[in-house]
This record gives structure tokens, sequence and C-alpha cells, in this order.
């Protein structure tokens, strides 16, 4: 499979160094291929993973090398297959060495996720350099077989179906984290940007016939959160306790999705590790200017929502799109709640047509082969 390098340049959160990460350990681990990251930022990659430190330049991790990328690069020999990321540029030098390499490498720009009806046209369309011998491939996340589908590794729905299935995993795992949810309370965790919806959220909750224990992952929520409850560490009121986390590691917050009754996540990567879950969700997807996202949400709710009937379809919809400032009408958490359990079966029921999609980095090590 040769050499591969994935260029990563973070513009903000965790998501990029998210998906780049993953991908890279991926290819590394299940397909034996020899990866080289190159990152602007690795702080955000050690804040997911704590054994890679932000400080080194270079340093080699679950057999991937880890490079510091700042400005142009050094002179390096390119590798046989490189992945641009979310059309992040590459440095000049590197691909004047691209152009000049015999043959010339793969190149793929790895875009962002969408279930938009039109990546499915554009998924894997080259795209010729205006000026060098070279040309760029497009490969689009997606949900549908002709698209490049989703990151999943090949062990990780059976780790979770074990998972959820022992009682012990998971006291063990509440143990680890230092924390005891109570028995009978709805488990949820929260993961989102700041979010105007949240004080009502926040308020149904405590007012909830059923109890409602929240874990908080440290990162940008806590302080509304705490402004909320007020002075105090502990975060109770009503029947809503809400348990502060520090940000997890990769595995402890796969572990947290699937130890959940409901996931509130964002971006891109929480949102697929969450669908991986196999449990409700609410997403807060990333805003774009121009309302872009808007699109991308109703394509998403269009295709989640196929096979549910009409009102529980409709609370999902206005559930989700208030969560996400759309539309005039609050986040109807009773609603939500009357629909729990229909909503955890559709979960399940589709995701299995997802399960059945080659995960997208088999897609890619086979776009590779195809010279
Ligand atoms: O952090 P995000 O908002 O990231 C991004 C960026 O905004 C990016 O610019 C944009 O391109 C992208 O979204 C769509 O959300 P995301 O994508 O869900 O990434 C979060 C990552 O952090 C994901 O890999 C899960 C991980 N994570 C942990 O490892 N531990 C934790 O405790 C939490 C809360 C998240």
């Amino acid at each position: 499979m040769g050499r591969w390098d994935i260029f990563c340049a973070v513009i903000d959160n965790f998501g990029d160094a998210g998906v780049c990460w993953r991908l890279a350990r991926q290819l590394a681990a299940e397909h034996g291929i020899a990866v080289r990251l190159w990152i602007d930022d690795l702080r955000p990659l050690s804040a997911i993973w704590p054994d890679i430190d932000a400080g080194l330049a270079r340093q080699s991790c679950c057999s991937v090398e880890i490079c510091k990328w700042s400005g142009d690069l050094p002179a390096v020999e390119p590798a046989d297959m490189v992945i641009e990321t979310f059309a992040c540029g590459l440095p000049a030098a590197y691909l004047a060495a691209m152009a000049a390499a015999e043959p010339a490498p793969r190149w793929i720009n790895l875009e962002y996720l969408s279930a938009e009806n039109w990546v499915r046209g554009c998924h894997g369309l080259p795209s010729p350099h205006p000026r060098l011998p070279l040309s760029l491939h497009f490969f689009f996340p997606g949900f549908y077989p002709d698209t490049g589908g989703l990151l999943r590794e090949a062990d990780l729905l059976a780790s979770r179906r074990e998972f959820q299935a022992s009682v012990r995993q998971q006291t063990a795992f509440w143990h680890e984290l230092g924390c005891e949810p109570p028995n009978g309370a709805i488990k949820i965790s929260l993961f989102a940007y700041e979010n105007a919806a949240l004080p009502d959220l926040l308020q149904a909750w405590s007012v909830c016939p059923t109890p409602v224990w929240c874990a908080l992952p440290l990162d940008r929520l806590n302080a509304s959160i705490g402004a909320w409850f007020g002075a105090g560490n502990i975060w109770q009121r009503g029947n809503l306790t809400v348990q502060p986390l520090p940000f997890l590691d990769s595995e402890r917050y796969d572990r947290l999705l699937w130890a959940c009754d409901l996931n509130f996540v964002r971006g891109e990567d929480s949102f697929v590790r969450a669908l991986w879950a196999g449990r409700p969700l609410i997403w807060h997807i990333y805003p774009q200017q121009d309302a872009a996202h808007h699109v991308k949400l109703k394509a998403f709710l269009d295709l989640y929502c196929a096979g549910l009937d009409a009102e529980n379809s409709a609370i999902l919809r206005e559930f989700w799109q208030a969560w996400n400032g759309i539309g005039q009408r609050p986040a109807d958490w009773s609603a939500w709640q009357t629909c729990r359990a229909m909503l955890a079966r559709h979960h399940e029921i589709w995701l299995e047509r997802l399960t059945a999609q080659t995960d997208l980095t088999a897609n890619l090590v086979k776009f590779a082969s195809i010279g």
C-alpha cells in the first residue's frame, strides 16, 4: 500500500484533529500502511489522545508518525498517497515535489461530511491542477453506498455491543470516571456549541418526572451551565444533576456515548461516533455562514426520519431544529420524552443500513489502489 501523508490544518475545536487522527490510526492498524500525519496544531490532538505530546515536532504513536506542520515543509519525499483534509492546501514545495515524482502520487481531498444528495454525484471526481501535471480527487464521506462512507473501526460495533450488554463493564467505566449515575435516571451526555436553547432545556430537565443525570465533558458549555446553577460546585436542581467531567480521551468518550441513553453531539466526528453508539442523539451542527448548515441539517433529517411515522418524525425534527436555533419553537423536552423509546428503536433499525456499508478508510484504500 506504500506510504501515505495526511495533511491537517486545525481551524478550531477538536474535529479536524479528531477525524485525521482516527483515519491515520485506522490506516496503520487495519491496513498496515505507513502513515505520516502533518498537523499544524498538536494541542487538540493531545487532548483527544493524551499519549501525544503537543510540544514535539516529531513523534510516533499508534504506529503513526506525527509531524508538526509549520510553514513550508523541509524537503521531504512525497508519499505515494497524499490526503489533503478539508481543503487545507498543501505546502508549495511539497506540491512541486509531488509533480516531479514518477509516478505522481495519488492526491485526494477529504471533504466535510454531508447527507446532501449532490455529494453522491461529486464523490470521486477529479480536478486537474491548473499548472502542474497532477490531479486532485474529491473524496466525500457520506451516508450512501456511492459516497466515501463513514469512519468506523473494524471492531467498533462489536466492542460497543459487548459494553452495552455488560453491567460490569459499565459500572467499571463509571468508577473509572469517579461518578455514579443514579439508578432509574435518564443518562445524557452533553457536547455542543454555545446554545441559546440550553437554559430552557436545563429548566425542563429539572422538572422532568424522571430524574435526569447529565454528563458534561469539560468544554465550552461549562461556563453557561455554571451560571445557570449559580454559585457552588454541586450542579443539582430539582430532578436534574449535571456531572462535570474532564475532557475525555477518545476511547473513554466513545464509552460515555455507549453508556448514555441520549447523546448531544456536535460538529462531525462526535456526531458520527454517536450514530455508531446505537443510542438516540441530538446533533448541534457546525454553524456556517449564510445558514448553509440549515440545508445540511435538513438533508440529514430527511434521511434519518425515513421510516419513522409522521408524529414521531415531527417531534424529532422540531427538537433538532430548535436545538440548532431554527424556527420559533423551544426544544420541547416533554414531547421528546413521550417518544424516547420509539426513537431508540428507530435508531437501531436505521443504523443497520449504515452498518452494511463499507467504512471510509477501506473505501479510501480501495480508491488509492485504482491507479
Ligand atoms: O470539536 P468540534 O466542534 O470540531 C469541528 C471543528 O469545529 C471543525 O472546524 C469542523 O470542521 C468540524 O467540527 C466539523 O466537533 P467534532 O467534529 O465532534 O469533534 C470533537 C472531537 O472531540 C471528536 O473527535 C470527539 C472528541 N472528544 C473527545 O475525544 N473527548 C471528549 O470528552 C469530547 C467531548 C470530545
